[in-house]
């Protein structure tokens, strides 16, 4: 699924702990619940709170990863009711994240 920028950050995740990976929808409402100011747009801080949720142990590369990825006009937010989460979700998927 897409690029897979695990080999610029290491692995993600440790296989010993992790059991199933997150699907779409979960994600799609993990990085809706990191809107913590209920604007639709995920900012910088809030995105990289979720990737912290999602097990990232370098959150701030993985936001920019992220942004970079899934940030299309540019505007440094990900709007949650546009192609930007589907995209996001894409990428965050691509990392191999599993449910705990
Ligand atoms: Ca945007």
């Amino acid at each position: 699924m897409g690029f897979n920028y695990q080999l610029a950050c290491g692995a993600e995740v440790n296989t010993k702990e992790a059991q199933v990976v997150w699907t779409d929808d979960q994600l799609r409402k993990v990085f809706r619940s990191y809107d913590s100011n209920n604007d639709g747009q995920l900012s910088w801080d809030e995105l990289r709170a979720a990737f912290k949720y999602l097990g990232s142990h370098c959150s701030y590369f993985r936001t920019g990863r992220a942004l970079s990825y899934a940030d299309e006009n540019k505007d440094g937010l990900i709007n949650l009711s546009n192609v930007e989460l589907s995209d996001l979700v894409s990428y965050a998927h691509s990392c191999g994240y599993k449910v705990f």
